[in-house]
């Protein structure tokens, strides 16, 4: 059980689960085109076990039990990803009307429950024909994608309760493009650099298309990282600070500033693209939400070996998920309070937030992280920020990208040989927090 009375949290909050297309769906059936994780994963050492996205939780076939699921635990929205290769396979071009089926059945399927559905345009499986073409690195995504957008306004946007156009381009671009631990895998400055801009460009690029085909409520989701000095030295400070700056100001200064922090613009000068400052007013076009995905802090070093990017995450002694990741609910707080504060009045949701968890039904330090975090999310509505919905990650175990299906988030237990489906204790939770009208 929750210690928090649904109540508390304001009288139209939305509390949902959230999942993505290549984590759930499979389904390579029905014309959908192939992406790059389905070539990532396909290439030997990226991936944990190998594993692929190919069957996933089968959600492509199984969708009417998951949005029971979501019924039943009481939750009032579902926030879930279209693939864009599902619905245009060579990312540009021909359109795959049974890709326009499946979602017009799920959405429908939504409503029917009286689900609110919170769709978000692009969780990481670009199709891999776009990626032939240099992908995020290359400035033309930002129409490729804005005609993805339209294409979805066009066929659903009167039934989106709301629209998120990217999730997590820290991901889209560091984390795949810098670090390497995500499609396309590639460990390269200028391509970061690259994709650091065109991914907020083509964000606000898509945003002027969905407005222009009627869509409403329109919003991004960025996942934010509280980071702290290891120590009291000055210079971890300053590494914290460049974290800082590389996870969370590159992209709340843009989108909500329409300037980029100038300590990482000087960083990565050499490699950006020429002339970004041109399109800031592109990437800082009005929102009506903005989405947060919080799971933990990072604990920064200095890292003299390392002149170039002179900071390093270390382990830090809190309490620790499946995944290695420190418990630490108060960041939430902060951060929701932070980005209220510094950066935007729109509404704020918690787009993602969870725990892995080692495999069972019987799961009470998540239901112990949930309990936790949600009073983070009451305090910070305290502190002043407007948060309107708290949507947990994730509805189902399932691909957890590099990770493969080792890790499992789930509030419902999925049993991938079977497919079988068992909510969780944490899932049991909501479900008390959601059907208790206190
Ligand atoms: O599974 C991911 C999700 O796709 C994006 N946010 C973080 C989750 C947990 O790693």
């Amino acid at each position: 059980m929750f210690s928090s009375n649904r109540s508390e949290f304001g009288p139209n909050f939305v509390f949902g689960a959230a999942t993505a297309a290549y984590q759930i769906e499979g389904g390579q059936t029905g014309g959908r085109g192939p992406s790059i994780w389905d070539t990532f994963s396909a290439t030997p050492g990226n991936v944990k076990n190998g594993d692929t996205g190919a069957v996933a939780c089968d959600h492509y076939h199984r969708w009417p039990e998951d949005l029971d699921l979501i019924r039943d635990g009481g939750f009032d929205g579902y926030r879930f990803s279209f693939a864009w290769p599902r619905l245009i396979p060579d990312g540009t071009g021909a359109v795959n009307q049974a890709g326009l089926d499946f979602y017009d059945r799920l959405i429908d399927g939504m409503l029917a429950r009286g689900i609110k559905p919170f769709a978000t345009l692009y969780h990481w499986d670009l199709p891999s024909a776009l990626q032939d073409q240099g992908g995020w690195m290359n400035r033309d995504i930002a129409n490729w994608f804005a005609d993805y957008a339209a294409l979805v306004a066009r066929n659903f946007g009167d039934r989106l309760h709301a629209t998120a156009t990217i999730n997590e381009p820290w991901c889209v671009a560091f984390l795949s493009h810098f670090l390497g631990k995500h499609a396309p895998g590639h460990r390269d400055v200028r391509a970061a650099a690259r994709a650091m801009h065109h991914v907020l460009f083509a964000h606000g690029t898509a945003i002027g298309a969905l407005r222009a085909e009627g869509a409403k409520n329109l919003g991004i989701v960025t996942n934010l990282q509280k980071c702290e000095p290891a120590s009291d030295k000055p210079e971890d400070q300053q590494a914290s600070d460049l974290f800082d700056g590389i996870f969370n100001r590159w992209y709340l200064d843009g989108l909500y500033k329409g300037q980029y922090p100038a300590d990482i613009v000087k960083l990565f000068a050499p490699h950006l693209p020429r002339g970004f400052e041109s399109d800031m007013e592109v990437v800082s076009a009005p929102l009506d939400w903005a989405g947060i995905n919080y799971y933990s802090r990072s604990l920064l070093r200095h890292d003299p070996a390392n002149p170039g990017f002179p900071a390093k995450a270390v382990d830090g002694p809190l309490e620790k998920t499946d995944i290695g990741w420190e418990i630490y609910p108060q960041g939430l707080t902060e951060l929701l309070v932070r980005v209220s504060r510094d950066y935007t009045k729109v509404p704020l949701y918690v787009t993602e937030n969870g725990m892995a968890e080692v495999e069972g039904a019987d799961d009470p330090r998540r239901v112990g992280y949930y309990d936790d975090h949600l009073k983070a999310v009451r305090a910070a509505q305290e502190q002043g920020a407007d948060v309107r919905g708290y949507f947990a990650w994730s509805l189902l175990d399932n691909y957890e990208w590099a990770e493969g299906y080792d890790k499992r988030f789930g509030i419902v237990h999925v049993d991938y040989a079977t497919q079988q489906r068992t909510p969780k204790s944490s899932y049991r939770a909501f479900q008390g927090l959601l059907h208790n009208k206190r």
